[in-house]
């Protein structure tokens, strides 16, 4: 394959796109050639919230229109390419708050059934936190037991979602001027469910026609999923499966095995994949994968729960979003366990040319052509073996086909905000302090969280690997969750060694000092509410300000795709952050809704979206605003170092 016609970043995952062609197995790569995306809806010109639609409302091409023009271009039911960008956005905004959300909503009721025994296999890991959170959030601790303890947070939790009105208890984690600032903008969710319902209503025909009304209640709702529903996921996950700690792991379709049974858990919610992780440790399925041939049983995340599963047991990631395919296409792949998001149906599909068997596990999503084998939260360890054991039958079932890319790379993962606050302050004084002082000295210039997706419009992690390394080499360190992080594994980004070969001088001697990589690897995408606890810390620590917005940080999706993304953004803009996107951008029918996303947001919340398609040019869009933060702080100069005389310390008194 020329240069020019690669799709991916990575030589092996390029490898495999060509045996797809000559096992005529037809991937998103093929598809994204032959079906280009709508010029109309891509940029949120077309609506279809009701049957006498849809309507398209495109601008103008080639021509600047008369306002005569302009006030005539509207849907049958009167509505403005404002009102129809607008709506368009925020129901995205809805459609990420709610998987998010959902997913949060699922681990709370995992949570009460552990903590009442009625879910055997899972228990109570991180102490600790779980007596943290019951402080934060008023939970009663005194003598009750932990179990009790649990079973009041976990119903708290799920207060969350139905509340009706008031505010979400989450939001108080977030530093006081923040809080204040989403009073004073009416923006403070009530509860999670309601705001994203909302959405759904004012976006029906004939209700909210103000486009700016209807972003606020996009913001709503993505609070309610950062500093919510996401935020629970987090805490609930990190007290019942252990808060993530530095862990070594292998990523990229290399850590696949010819001579073992391949298992890839591929979706998001670890609930069960913590499970599978256990069975397929235990002697009896070693012996039955022995007894078939294998020489025993390999274990691989793809996407989020790739994240979930190396955070807390080192299991090697077999790839991001558009690998999911590809790894089938290595022939190698005995079974592919799925749960939730991010799902392609087309493994389905892909599957069928190999010998592969894609196992379904969650009631709220199937694919035709799959085995579906139910996850009972109340008997998970029996899911889990029979999950493991059809994986173990298909691996004589190879078709001789088999082609694994030889490109495993290493990664330390597991930088929660509690490693992180212990890395860099010690276990009897963990602190953000080093960072902020290494902040104000200069070295570290400002930090940047790189998150997000995979895009079939775009090379396969091109993006993200451009765009992270110019951080870090102008002494930006980087965070990164979801598809970005698995990115920044494959390209050798996540270890220590990185600082001295690719970060600027000031960022490498605290990497080095600290024994940290630049970039820190901190989850999943349900994780980037880690990153507003990272945030918050910042601000409490002193130095930089008293809100988010105050800090010399950005955030950035160079290749997102997903409705999550939009959601995570919109929290990130609506918690104080400038925050950058890449490849396309869904409002640009509309100057007024990209211009009050762009511009005016800033003045609203302290932070607003960017869009830029250069992964380099985006990178310096984030240093230039991390400049300015600099600036407004006064910290923007090296300060001379001054060694004070008596004569100068009286002065000073
Ligand atoms: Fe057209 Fe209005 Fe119906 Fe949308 S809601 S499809 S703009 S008539
Ligand atoms: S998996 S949401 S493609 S980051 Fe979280 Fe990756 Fe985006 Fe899915």
């Amino acid at each position: 394959m020329a240069e020019a016609e690669q799709k991916s970043f990575d030589q092996g995952s390029n490898d495999l796109i060509e045996k797809a062609i000559k096992d005529e197995a037809n991937t998103a790569f093929d598809r994204a050639d032959t079906m280009k995306p709508c010029p109309i809806g891509s940029v949120g010109s077309c609506c279809k919230n009701c049957g006498m639609g849809p309507c398209r409302v495109p601008l103008p091409r080639g021509k600047e229109e008369t306002p005569e023009e302009k006030l005539k271009r509207r849907g049958i039911c009167g509505a403005t390419a404002e009102t129809i960008a607008a709506r368009n956005f925020i129901r995205m905004i809805a459609g990420g708050a709610s998987a998010h959300s959902d997913h949060g909503r699922g681990v709370a009721e995992l949570f009460i059934a552990a903590a009442k025994g009625e879910a055997p296999g899972y228990e109570i890991r991180d102490e600790q936190k779980l007596l943290q959170l019951a402080l934060d959030w008023g939970v009663e601790i005194g003598d009750r037991s932990n179990s009790e303890i649990a079973v009041e947070i976990g119903e708290k939790a799920l207060e969350e979602f139905g509340r009706q009105e008031g505010e979400i208890i989450t939001m108080r984690k977030a530093p006081l001027k923040r809080q204040e600032v989403w009073r004073t903008q009416g923006v403070a969710p009530r509860g999670i469910d309601r705001e994203v319902v909302e959405i759904m209503h004012r976006t029906h025909i004939g209700v909210d026609q103000d486009y700016q009304n209807l972003l606020k209640q996009g913001v709503r709702t993505a609070i309610a999923d950062g500093w919510g529903g996401s935020m629970i996921a987090t805490e609930l996950q990190d007290i019942l499966f252990g808060t993530p700690a530095p862990i070594l792991g292998k990523a990229n379709l290399g850590v696949l095995k010819e001579d073992e049974v391949n298992i890839i858990i591929h979706g998001h919610e670890p609930l069960l994949s913590e499970m599978i992780v256990a069975v397929s440790r235990e002697p009896e399925m070693v012996e039955l994968a022995k007894s078939k041939g294998a020489k025993g049983i390999n274990l691989a995340g793809m996407c989020c729960t790739a994240n979930e599963i190396l955070m807390r047991h080192g299991v090697g990631i077999a790839g991001n979003f558009l690998q999911q395919e590809l790894a089938i296409v290595t022939g190698a792949v005995d079974a592919m366990v799925v749960d939730v998001q991010c799902i392609f149906q087309s493994i389905a599909t892909v599957a069928e040319c190999y010998h592969t068997k894609i196992i379904t596990t969650s009631p709220k999503a199937k694919i035709p052509g799959a085995v579906h084998i139910e996850f009972d939260e109340h008997n998970a360890l029996k899911s889990a073996r029979e999950i493991v054991k059809a994986a173990v039958e298909n691996f004589p079932n190879r078709k001789g086909n088999v082609e694994i890319p030889d490109n495993e790379t290493d990664q330390i993962a597991g930088f929660s905000h509690e490693t992180i606050n212990y890395l860099l302050g010690g276990l009897f004084r963990s602190s953000y302090r080093p960072l902020n002082d290494n902040i104000i000295n200069g070295r570290i210039r400002g930090v940047a969280g790189v998150v997000g997706c995979n895009n079939a419009r775009y090379k396969h992690n091109e993006a993200h690997i451009a765009m992270v390394k110019e951080l870090i080499k102008n002494d930006v360190l980087v965070i990164t969750t979801g598809c970005n992080a698995i990115a920044c594994a494959e390209a050798g980004l996540l270890l220590p060694e990185a600082a001295a070969e690719f970060a600027g001088e000031g960022l490498a001697s605290v990497c080095e000092a600290v024994g940290i990589p630049p970039v820190l690897h901190m989850g999943s995408c349900v994780d980037n509410s880690r990153i507003l606890i990272a945030a918050t810390a910042m601000v409490k620590d002193g130095g930089l300000g008293d809100d988010i917005s105050d800090l010399p940080v950005a955030g950035a999706a160079p290749e997102w795709m997903s409705e999550k993304a939009i959601s995570i953004g919109q929290y990130f803009v609506a918690s104080g952050v400038f925050t950058v996107f890449g490849v396309t951008w869904p409002t640009l029918g509309s100057k007024e809704v990209t211009d009050f996303l762009f511009k005016e947001m800033e003045d609203m919340y302290g932070g607003m979206w960017g869009f830029e398609e250069d992964p380099i040019k985006a990178a310096h869009m984030m240093i230039d605003h991390i400049d300015k933060k600099r600036k407004a702080l006064g910290i923007d100069k090296a300060r001379e170092r001054v060694l004070y005389d008596m004569e100068m310390r009286r002065e000073l008194t």
